[in-house]
Order: C-alpha cells, then structure tokens, then sequence
C-alpha cells in the first residue's frame, strides 16, 4: 500500500544527501512474528548525512491486516528545521489514517511564519487531506503544524492525492533545509539539542503503536523499540 512512498522518500534521500548508514541496535531492524497465517513484518531503516542528523523509516507489513509506513527526518543540532514526520497507516481497505507534517520544534511567531506558513499554499490544494480531526494521544499544538494533513481516508485517495501531497511537502522540505543557515552560537545549538530530546520524551510517552508492536512482538521488544531506536534520546525513567 505505501511501497511507492517509501521509494519516493528513499530515492530522493539517496539522490541528494550523502549518505551514511546509522547504526540500528541489534535485534530491532527486524521483526516477525508469527500469529498463524497473520504473519506480521516490521523492517526499519536508519541513515545521517551531514545535514540530517537521524533520518529513520520503519515499514509493517502484516498483509491486509496492516500497512504502516513511518518516518522521522531529524536535521542536525545546528538547524533549527522541523522534523519531517510520516505516519501512514492502513488497516485493511476501511480504515486509512495519514499524517504528514513538518513537526516545529518552537511555537513563535517567527518560526510559524519562516517555517510553516510556507505549507499553507500546498496544504490548500490538498484540502481533503487536511480534515481538523481530533487527536486522541497527542496535542495537537505541541509538535504539529496547523498545515498538517491528517486524515482518514481510502486507496483511491491514497493514490490521486495523498501521492503528489507528499511529493510537494518532500519538495519543500528540500527546499526548506537547502535555505536554512547553520547556528553557530553554543547557546543556539543547545537550545536545538533540548528541543529535538524533548520531542523524543514526549513522543515516546505517547506513542500510539506501542499497542500495536506490543500485540506483534511483546511489551518488552515493544519498549526496547520506542526507547532505543525510535526515540533514542528519551529516558524510560524520566
Ligand atoms: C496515530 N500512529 C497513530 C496510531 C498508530 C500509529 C498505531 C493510532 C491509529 C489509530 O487511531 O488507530 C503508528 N506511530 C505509529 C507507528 C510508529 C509510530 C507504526 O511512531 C513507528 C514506527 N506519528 C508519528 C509521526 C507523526 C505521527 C512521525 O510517528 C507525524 C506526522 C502522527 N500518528 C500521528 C497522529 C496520530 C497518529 C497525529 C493520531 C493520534 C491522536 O489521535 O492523538
């Protein structure tokens, strides 16, 4: 279902960064398990490049039961860019939820204005996407923009929309990281390394698939997933 976007994401990275593979802790690149013919997969990938400090994707397969594909772009502690965040979930042909952002580390106004309103004329185009659906786990003035798309959608919508959504907010993305001037001052470059951390506690405090990988793969594969390679740079006991 969303093999075409990983590629996309994957063909562009290898086409304009440089590349170099980010280690994964052994026993998390890969996962199957093995619930009689519900076999599920989780594969992840993870990669940095001088610009890009953690770029990570993780794709679960579990046939027509589910479809995943998530990713997060961490830029380097000396650009104050959002992250890029996909979260693109299929499960079965009923239930499709997309989310899409460019997650702000800071709420100002002129970040607001530097980094999100640039969205707006995309997200516009892309109205049926962009539904104001209410967030159950997380808050949706902490780390998302107010040009996410958000969605529960269908394959048709997925495929028309959703595809050439993605490719504009990629495009964009680029864009947005080639213009960014590097922080030189300690204090600024601190103030990015609290902000990325932070958004690393709160979302693994929050993640919603910590169920899902749990009924996959246990609790204790689960934690070790959210805590060691997702979100890495948050503490289990803060
Ligand atoms: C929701 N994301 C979800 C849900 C799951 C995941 C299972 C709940 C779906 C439901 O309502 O049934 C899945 N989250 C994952 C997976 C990973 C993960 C598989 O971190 C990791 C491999 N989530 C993100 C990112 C964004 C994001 C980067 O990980 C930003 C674009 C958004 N996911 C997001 C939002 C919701 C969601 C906004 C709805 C949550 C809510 O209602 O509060």
């Amino acid at each position: 279902m969303f093999g075409p976007f990983k590629e996309y994401l994957e063909k562009e990275l290898f086409d304009r960064f440089e590349l170099q593979s980010r280690s994964i802790p052994p026993g998390l690149e890969s996962n199957i398990s093995d619930r009689g013919k519900n076999q599920a997969t989780i594969q992840s990938w993870c990669y940095q490049s001088p610009e890009l400090r953690k770029i990570r994707y993780t794709y679960i397969d579990a046939g027509e039961t589910a479809q995943v594909f998530n990713s997060v772009i961490y830029p380097s502690h000396h650009y104050d860019v959002p992250f890029l965040g996909i979260d693109f979930l299929s499960f079965g042909k009923k239930k499709i939820l997309v989310v899409l952002d460019f997650q702000p580390l800071f709420r100002d106004r002129a970040y607001q204005e530097k980094y999100i309103e640039p969205m707006r004329e995309i997200r516009d185009r892309y109205n049926e996407l962009a539904q104001n659906l209410e967030m159950k786990f997380y808050d949706a003035n902490q780390y998302f923009s107010k040009y996410l798309l958000f969605a529960k959608t269908d394959p048709d919508t997925v495929v028309n929309r959703l595809f050439p959504a993605y490719q504009e907010y990629i495009q964009l993305y680029w864009e947005t990281l080639a213009k960014a001037k590097p922080l030189t001052d300690p204090e600024d470059i601190q103030r990015i390394v609290k902000a990325q951390k932070d958004y690393d506690q709160y979302s693994a405090e929050r993640d919603p698939a910590h169920g899902l990988f749990s009924s996959y793969f246990g609790a204790k594969w689960a934690d070790k997933f959210l805590y060691e390679f997702l979100f890495e740079d948050a503490s289990p006991l803060a």
